[in-house]
């Protein structure tokens, strides 16, 4: 009788660094490999004569194996705002920014714990704050090659992080990457990455008043000749900076001696007589700076985002206004 013995035995001798390349995207850990791993069998033909056992010399082969290749990749499947989750629709402090993660094992050995990880989250340079990124959807996961896994992250946005990138295409920029936990340390990743625009709102909220301030005849109504003050209290309730920031006020429009008061073509001194546009800042601006360079004319150069400039133009009660009532 003669019966063949196959001994398989898996051998690797000596551990090495190598760097993975993975074309053009960044390879940010170098990979160990076992760099002559392989598999020996050893044959060996027994037989029999007479009762006796007859062997034959042993040959052996060695199998090549591919090292292990301890790789992943990360990419951004979406990346959007929810502008709704907090008070109006546009994007308000509490709104929330939605990134899904997904990662792929594009190695050749099972990887345990894998889990996407932000690098970074960036408003136009300004860092995000980690207290804010949560991980909503995913857990980390046990991924054999080629097995690919979503994550979702939450990130709550402030208004300084609205402010800082709105207006700015692609003023959001995100990069991700993953980790695996075990016996492989060192994994090749490659990074994801996705940006994003913050829209602009540009918008600004006024507030009218009037003080009769020189106050002849009915005392609390405007006679001829009596001087009011009109008040107008301007403040910029968007999410950019604006820029030649003015009145237009169509002072009894309807009237046949209506006039357009505008303080964008004032041309006269500021102050507070008769005729005269005036203006101050008020409050200043919550993101950026409230800036008015010129300051001979009734225009505020750049009103920063919450900043209030308030105006006064001071009138005198024409004759042909009392009569008109
Ligand atoms: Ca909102
Ligand atoms: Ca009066
Ligand atoms: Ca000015």
């Amino acid at each position: 009788m003669m019966r063949l013995r196959t001994s398989p035995q898996a051998t690797g001798s000596g551990r090495g660094a190598a760097a993975i390349a993975l074309g053009a995207a960044a390879v940010l850990a170098l990979l160990a490999v076992p760099v002559s791993a392989q598999i020996v069998n050893e044959a060996t033909a027994v037989g029999t004569h007479a009762g006796g056992p007859v062997t034959s010399n042993t040959s052996s082969v060695s199998v090549p194996v591919a090292p292990p290749r301890q790789v992943l990749t990360v990419s951004v499947a979406e990346t959007r705002f929810d502008p709704g989750a907090t008070g109006g629709p546009d994007l308000d402090a509490g709104d929330t920014l939605t990134v899904v993660v997904s990662v792929r094992n594009e190695g050749n050995v099972t990887l345990d714990d894998v889990v996407a990880e932000p690098r970074s989250i960036d408003f136009n340079g300004r860092p995000h704050d980690a207290a804010r990124l949560r991980l909503e959807a995913g857990a980390p996961v046990r991924l054999a090659p080629g097995a690919e896994q979503s994550f979702t992250f939450v990130y709550e946005l402030a208004d300084d992080d609205i402010h800082a990138a709105a207006g700015i295409n692609n003023g959001v920029a995100t990069s991700w990457g993953a980790r695996a936990s075990g016996r492989v340390p060192e994994i090749a990743v490659t990074a994801g990455s996705a940006s994003a625009t913050i829209a602009a709102v540009p918008r600004l909220t006024i507030a009218k008043s009037f003080a009769i301030t020189t106050d002849a005849g009915l005392i609390g109504s405007a006679d001829a000749g009596d001087i009011i003050t009109y008040t107008y209290v301007v403040t910029n309730s968007g999410n950019v900076a604006l820029s030649g920031v003015h009145i237009v006020d169509a002072h009894e429009g309807d009237e046949d001696h209506g006039t357009l008061l505008d303080s964008g073509t004032y041309a006269g001194p500021l102050g507070n007589g008769p005729g005269q546009w005036n203006l101050s800042e008020t409050t200043p601006a919550t993101f950026g700076a409230n800036a008015d360079a010129d300051t001979s004319d009734a225009v505020f150069d750049t009103l920063g985002v919450g900043g209030v400039v308030t105006f006064t133009y001071t009138h005198q009660v024409t004759q042909a206004e009392f009569d008109a009532q």
